[in-house]
């Protein structure tokens, strides 16, 4: 058994959340436009780790749990289509200091424990569709949801029977 596992850093989208996307979701985009992400994958993420041995998880777990920040909302009001890796995304035009903050130190202590950080500027986002690489018509707005962040989680990417599944391994608390 590989000892190693594909994880990342990522905010949860509480259940109502989920729901109220993915039913705007289904009246925005047509079914062509792309593959939608289920429900329970919906995320935001923070740090992306890649393959990541049992050692270097447990250390990055320890870096995380020493986290220490205030929660923070933002209003998902931003949407966009990046057609080379057929990305429809959610977002936010006014991203919180808090949320920069946050990603800033879990990517800078993934970039020190080893794991490769993609040199572009984080772009806080949601993918709602995948496989989108055909010209999309992305609608003008979205209808804003507030989105408060109280708590941040590592997940693990898991691929079987044909789909990805991400597991939250463990949950950390920003502080109120
Ligand atoms: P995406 O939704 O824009 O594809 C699990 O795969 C999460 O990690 C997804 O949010 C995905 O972003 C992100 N991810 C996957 N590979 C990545 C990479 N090389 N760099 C940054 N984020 C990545």
């Amino acid at each position: 058994m590989s000892s190693s596992r594909r994880l990342f850093f990522a905010l949860t989208l509480p259940d109502a959340l989920q729901q109220q996307v993915i039913r705007w979701r289904a009246e925005a985009f047509a079914p062509e436009v792309g593959r939608p992400v289920a429900a329970a994958n919906l995320h935001l993420t923070l740090a992306f780790l890649g393959d990541v041995s049992a050692q270097k998880e447990s250390a990055l777990k320890k870096l995380a749990a020493r986290i220490s920040q205030p929660g923070f909302s933002m209003v998902l009001d931003d949407l966009g289509h990046w057609p080379r890796p057929g990305v429809v995304w959610l977002g936010t035009r006014r991203a919180p200091r808090g949320l920069l903050q946050l990603a800033e130190l879990l990517r800078s202590q993934a970039a020190r424990s080893g794991c490769y950080q993609n040199p572009m500027p984080f772009h806080p986002h949601i993918t709602l569709l995948r496989s989108a690489t055909q010209p999309v018509a992305v609608p003008p707005a979205t209808p804003g949801w507030n989105f408060s962040a109280n708590e941040f989680a590592l997940y693990q990417s898991v691929f079987e029977n044909g789909r990805t599944r991400y597991q939250m391994l463990e949950q950390w608390s920003l502080a109120h």
